[in-house]
């Protein structure tokens, strides 16, 4: 079992989910991460996802790097596509988009990251993502060019998220997509986590502690969030994320 992959289930032991914050190299500049970081790390963070759906920056090496020597948190590719890998990571979240009926993003990406993955000797934690439907059309939904699945429709959610763990997924990742207008249905999350045992990621449009607590209260056992921490960056706000997400 990988180190990465073990490190995150046994966070699962002493809190009820973990808190895991993303940082998009395009809206971070590499002068502030040593700031950013450091104050998610003391506002009780329990680690970071590096990636992007759409990505500008050509430094996404030098960003991982800079992240790692600021922090023991663990450090892990959220891939937006093959180009966004590296060595500098701890692990990478090897990612299907199940929800989709893109090939490209069911199996083309991956075998293009496999060989590159491998010499590298970087580990993957296979993720089952899925994509739910969020009041705007967000930048994975355009550009997989895949649908989303209904906000009222948690049998079909259900159902792929069964099938991640029939494919032997170590997490399934239900995801509204980055700034989405409306977070994943709490009914949605209740619904999945009653039938299916890997551990659920939740993220996309996650405003504030207390709709991250909701979520935490439905089965997700660990949440992401991005956006409502780039807009307003005092370590109390980390905390209070984190407070609501620990169990507190
Ligand atoms: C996006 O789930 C993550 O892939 C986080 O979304 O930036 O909206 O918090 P936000």
């Amino acid at each position: 079992m990988g180190k990465t992959y073990q490190r995150l289930l046994s966070l699962l032991q002493d809190r009820r989910a973990g808190f895991i914050f993303l940082i998009d190299p395009d809206k971070t500049s590499v002068e502030t991460i040593p700031t950013t970081i450091h104050q998610i790390e003391k506002g009780g963070s329990d680690g970071i996802l590096v990636g992007g759906s759409l990505l500008f920056s050509n430094r996404f090496d030098e960003f991982i790097r800079i992240v790692k020597q600021e922090t023991n948190l663990p450090v892990i590719i959220f891939p937006g596509s093959s180009r966004q890998i590296s060595a500098e990571a701890d692990a990478i979240l090897f990612l299907t988009f199940i929800s989709s009926r893109n090939p490209n993003f069911l199996i083309g990406e991956q075998v293009l990251a496999a060989p590159i993955i491998h010499s590298l000797e970087l580990e993957t934690i296979s993720t089952g993502y899925m994509h739910v439907e969020s009041g705007n059309t967000t930048t994975v939904e355009f550009l997989s060019g895949s649908r989303p699945i209904p906000r009222d429709k948690s049998e079909i959610a259900v159902a792929h998220a069964l099938a991640a763990e029939y494919l032997g997924m170590k997490f399934v990742y239900l995801e509204a997509g980055s700034g989405a207008k409306y977070s994943p249905p709490n009914d949605m999350i209740r619904n999945i986590t009653e039938h299916v045992n890997v551990p659920l990621i939740v993220g996309g449009g996650i405003r504030n502690p207390q709709e991250a607590r909701e979520k935490v209260e439905a089965g997700a056992k660990f949440i992401v969030i991005g956006n409502a921490l780039e807009k307003d960056f005092r370590q109390s706000e980390v905390q209070l994320f984190s407070d609501m997400i620990h169990g507190s």
